[in-house]
């Protein structure tokens, strides 16, 4: 009779205190040990050469969110986190946008009925207040907290959804009286809606124009402000999609008066610039997504503030539309003009391979910083740790194999998700998650999909 129901043996596996050669073993979908040379169980996978380590979590995923004009968001639940873990993850985050006017409790329940039984991986939801009423702050907000939904996303910019100063300044107030953590999308709304009208009486509608409304002062102002904010009212915020050095700079400054300030980047910081937005044949709307990709400079800061510490979170912002569809980024209005192209771009499969190719391969962040910045701090800052985010006695058994060996080349084509475009097409990468498992079932070997039945759970959090 076995002990334990599965052990991965002599793979290096990262813990919080050690990074070693060891085996790790589960039982009942939690790590039960985790030392040298484990004694038995009834499935053992070799993780020889390979890196055992905490499953991806991507905190900042849009899916199945309805827009208006006719665009669909390219991913389901289903789809979307299916690709999630191909690509090494074993949660996502994804968020519940309230109606204006509507109930923050009646959009949770949407996106209940919608993620139902169709998950792969494990999912919970961020709230995004977007009508900060007496009604959803006092009464909707406190009682979803307490059930779990332990995060608020606010916005800064898009009509519709953006918040005032003062509805600002109160959600703060009732987040920092539950202890939920508050996320923040930080441009200037009018500054971006003064420069669009501009921009469209000098008719540059093409997509390009999308980084030249949204520049850089637009998200240093937003943050800043925000920042500002949080401290009048004295609550934590994390700033999230940060995309150059001098919103880095006003976190910086931030922490340096004592705020507690969480900090968050993405693939399309690293990897894209503005000059992937100007392609031929409207190609650049495949890059449109808020903030804008910026230039090398602000590449290099963002690599940079990953590396010492100033950004916690290495999150996809996967927001995913098709391209050639008209429903997606070339629907009618989107094929003339910019501003009707709905912003966003697909990014939950590639995210952590990037990051490992050319962060943990080419010598840029260690192993460890790896897992803080893709899956512990995700855990600790919205309210999994230490069930999630971590390899540990009594932790979830959700896990990723790495294998450094694996080249390959990024296409759409290889993908899982539901868009038809890769803003990564053809990225060489080194190191690929070939083995997932999920509340200890192994659901890929060798990168393919072997569990047909979606596992995944929705998770009630605490605060963070
Ligand atoms: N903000 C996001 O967080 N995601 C996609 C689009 C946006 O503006
Ligand atoms: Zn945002
Ligand atoms: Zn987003």
């Amino acid at each position: 009779m076995s002990i334990y129901d599965t052990i991965i043996a002599n793979g290096t596996v990262v813990t919080p205190t050690l990074t070693a050669q060891m085996d790790l073993a589960i039982k009942d979908g939690k790590i039960a040990a985790i030392g040298k040379d484990l004694d038995s169980a009834e499935n053992v996978i070799d993780a020889t050469d390979c890196y055992v380590l905490p499953g991806g979590i991507d905190s900042h995923v849009h899916l199945a969110q309805p827009s208006g004009d006719g665009i669909v968001m390219a991913d389901d639940f289903a789809s979307g986190t299916l690709a999630a873990l191909h690509g090494g993850n074993t949660m996502i985050l994804s968020f519940c946008f309230q109606e204006k006017g509507g109930s923050l409790r009646q959009a949770v329940n949407d996106y209940h009925a919608r993620a139902n039984d169709s998950c792969y991986c494990d999912v919970s939801f961020h709230l995004v207040v977007t009508d900060p009423t007496a009604q959803v702050l006092g009464q909707e907000l406190p009682s979803l907290v307490a059930a779990g939904y332990s995060s608020v996303k606010i916005f800064m910019t898009y009509e519709g959804l953006r918040l005032y100063d003062d509805e600002i300044l109160s959600t703060l107030d009732a987040a920092r009286s539950l202890n939920a953590t508050v996320m923040v999308h930080c441009e200037n709304e009018d500054a971006i809606r003064f420069l669009v009208e501009k921009h469209q009486a000098a008719n540059k509608l093409a997509p390009k124009y999308h980084a030249t409304t949204r520049p850089v002062a637009a998200e240093r102002e937003a943050t800043h402000r925000a920042l500002a904010l949080a401290e009048i009212v004295d609550v934590p915020i994390v700033i999230v999609h940060v995309s150059n050095e001098q919103a880095i700079e006003e976190i910086s400054r931030a922490r340096a008066r004592g705020r507690n300030v969480v900090g968050e980047t993405c693939p399309q910081y690293l990897f894209l610039t503005a000059e992937d937005l100007d392609g031929m044949d409207w190609e650049g709307a495949k890059f449109i997504c808020s903030p804008p990709p910026r230039d090398k400079q602000a590449q290099e800061a963002c690599w940079q503030a990953l590396q010492d510490g100033t950004f916690d979170l290495f999150s996809s912002d996967h927001c995913p539309f098709r391209y050639d569809d008209p429903a997606g980024k070339l629907n009618p209005k989107g094929r003339t003009n910019f501003k009707w192209v709905p912003n966003g771009i697909p990014g939950v499969e590639t995210r952590l391979p990037l990051l490992f190719s050319e962060g943990v391969m080419k010598g840029r962040i260690s192993l460890e910083q790896f897992v803080g910045l893709t899956s512990t701090n995700h855990a600790k800052t919205y309210g999994l740790y230490p069930r999630k985010g971590v390899l540990q006695l009594g932790s979830d058994a959700d896990i990723a194999i790495w294998d450094p060996r694996i080249e390959t080349v990024i296409t759409q084509q290889m993908l899982h998700h539901g868009a038809d475009y890769t803003p990564f097409e053809g990225f060489k990468v080194q190191g690929w998650p070939t083995t997932m498992l999920l509340g200890g079932n192994t659901v890929i070997r060798e990168r393919r999909q072997i569990e047909p039945k979606c596992l995944g759970n929705y998770i009630a959090r605490n605060v963070g």
